[in-house]
């Protein structure tokens, strides 16, 4: 069955990644990408415009000028997403840590009937990290430990990017009351989703360290992770629905 696509992007200084993203995405039939630009100084908004351009619009632009923030570009481009007839909305990192290529394993999983939103998983049987230092590996495998621990969601990487919803898994989180905004936006989403019923699955992906372009993960960011996993159970679970997608119990 073919299904269509939108993927969305954030971007934050993306220029020598960007066109290798969007040329990946595009070998996919029925897959379009909506890039979130924060304004960035190195002219990544423009240059997804041109692709827009260049893939007869098969590529839009959201150009943001106030409040920059990974969570809040999700949140502005979600809610683009679900103003368009589109079955699945996939999020990725636009720094070609997240191959493309896979893509059509995610929607796969996806468009599986027991199935409201699947995780491109690092740590599932077939799941590699490519080109990270000890150091990294370490930090990553503790977030996730910690995340699971405090917040009891089973997935087995709470932390990646790489994800695809059903339209009506999405439409049914509560956008407007996410609270991080850093890359604990992604563990907050998870979270709420797994709270509200949403089933969830994981496929196995090749994580790759970004080789152009500087990481944006700052201190301040570490911080906020630490301490969203207690924001979240300390809130209470005011809303427990069904799963989202399917409507039922
Ligand atoms: N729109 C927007 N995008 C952002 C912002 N911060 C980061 N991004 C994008 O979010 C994605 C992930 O950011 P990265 O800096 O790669 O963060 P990371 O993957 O956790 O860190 P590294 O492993 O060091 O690359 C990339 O596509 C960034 O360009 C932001 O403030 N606004
Ligand atoms: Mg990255």
């Amino acid at each position: 069955m073919s299904r269509s696509a939108l993927v969305i992007i954030p971007t934050y200084n993306e220029r020598a990644n960007l066109p290798l993203l969007v040329a990946g995405l595009m070998k996919h039939d029925g897959v379009r990408a909506l890039v979130v630009d924060d304004n960035s100084p190195d002219g990544t908004g423009a240059l997804a415009e041109s692709l827009g351009r260049e893939y007869g619009g098969r590529v839009s632009v959201l150009r943001r000028t106030t409040n920059r923030g990974f969570g809040r570009s999700y949140i502005d481009g979600m809610k683009k997403a679900l103003d368009e007839p589109v079955d699945l909305i996939c999020q990725m990192d636009a720094d070609l840590s997240h191959d493309p290529a896979q893509l059509p394993d995610l929607l796969a999983a996806a468009t599986r009937a027991d199935v409201d939103m699947v995780i491109g998983s690092r740590y599932v049987p077939g799941g590699h990290i490519l080109n990270w230092p000890l150091k990294r590996h370490i930090l990553s495998r503790f977030a996730n430990t910690y995340i699971r621990t405090v917040t009891r969601v089973s997935a087995r990487d709470c932390t990646s990017g790489y994800r695809c919803w059903k339209r009506a898994a999405l439409a049914g989180l509560p956008l407007d009351q996410f609270f991080s905004d850093g890359y604990s936006f992604l563990v907050e989403m998870l979270f709420v989703a797994h709270r509200r019923g949403c089933r969830i699955a994981e496929v196995p992906i090749t994580f790759v360290e970004r080789r152009e372009g500087e990481s944006k993960v700052s201190r301040a960011v570490l911080f906020e992770s630490a301490i969203t996993p207690w924001r979240l159970i300390a809130r209470p679970a005011s809303s427990r629905k069904s799963a989202p997608g399917s409507g039922t119990p």
